[in-house]
C-alpha cells in the first residue's frame, strides 16, 4: 500500500475534468486500493482520484464510524436521478483543509456505477451518503464544495488558504 499526497486548494489540477476509466483492471484496483489507504490515512469519508493527483473517474468512500471498513469503490458514476427533496449538510474537504461550509444538495440521488470486479451497479442513496458521493462526483468534474458558496465566501476561504500555506513554507 501506498499513502498518496493530498492536493490542496488553491491549485489548477483540482480543477481539471477528469475522463472516465475504460477498463476495471489491476492498475486501477491498485489506485482504488492506495486510495482507500490513503482516505483512512487522512481521516476523511471519501476521496476522488483527482485529489491524489489522477484525473480519472474514480472515488472511494467509508462512512463506517468505528474500525470496522466498509468501504465503497466507485468507477465511472453517474448520476441518474435526484430527488427534488434538498438537504443540507456541513461539508468539509481533504483539499480545502480547517473549511466547512453549509452545502445544499438534492437528499437522495440514483447512482449507476462499476464496482472494485468491474460489474455495473445501481444504487440509491440517502443521507450523508447521497451528499458525500455528490461532493465526490463534484471532484471529478472540477468542483470543490468552496464552488457552491458565492464568489466572496469562495474568495476569502482561498485566501486564507493560500496564506496558511505560505506560512507553512517559511516555518
Ligand atoms: O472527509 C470528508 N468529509 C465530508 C463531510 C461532509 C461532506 C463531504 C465530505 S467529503 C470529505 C473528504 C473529501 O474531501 N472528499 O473529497
Ligand atoms: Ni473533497
Amino acid at each position: 500500500m501506498t499513502i498518496l499526497e493530498i492536493i490542496e486548494a488553491p491549485d489548477a489540477r483540482l480543477k481539471v475534468k477528469s475522463k472516465p476509466v475504460e477498463a476495471v483492471d489491476d492498475s486501477v484496483r491498485r489506485l482504488l486500493d492506495d486510495m482507500l489507504d490513503s482516505m483512512y490515512e487522512a481521516k476523511g469519508i471519501g476521496l476522488a482520484a483527482i485529489q491524489v493527483g489522477a484525473s480519472k473517474r474514480i472515488l472511494v468512500i467509508d462512512l463506517a464510524e468505528n474500525d470496522e471498513k466498509k468501504p465503497l469503490f466507485v468507477v465511472n458514476p453517474e448520476i441518474i436521478s435526484s430527488s427534488d427533496e434538498l438537504a443540507v449538510y456541513s461539508e468539509g474537504c481533504l483539499s480545502v483543509p480547517e473549511h466547512y461550509a453549509d452545502i445544499e444538495r438534492p437528499a437522495t440521488v440514483k447512482v449507476r456505477y462499476l464496482d472494485y470486479n468491474g460489474d455495473q451497479q445501481e444504487q440509491t442513496m440517502t443521507g450523508l451518503l447521497a451528499t458525500c458521493i455528490q461532493h465526490e462526483i463534484d471532484h471529478l468534474d472540477g468542483i470543490l464544495f468552496i464552488d457552491h458558496l458565492s464568489r466572496l465566501k469562495r474568495s476569502m476561504v482561498l485566501k486564507k488558504l493560500e496564506k496558511a500555506r505560505k506560512l507553512e513554507a517559511v516555518t
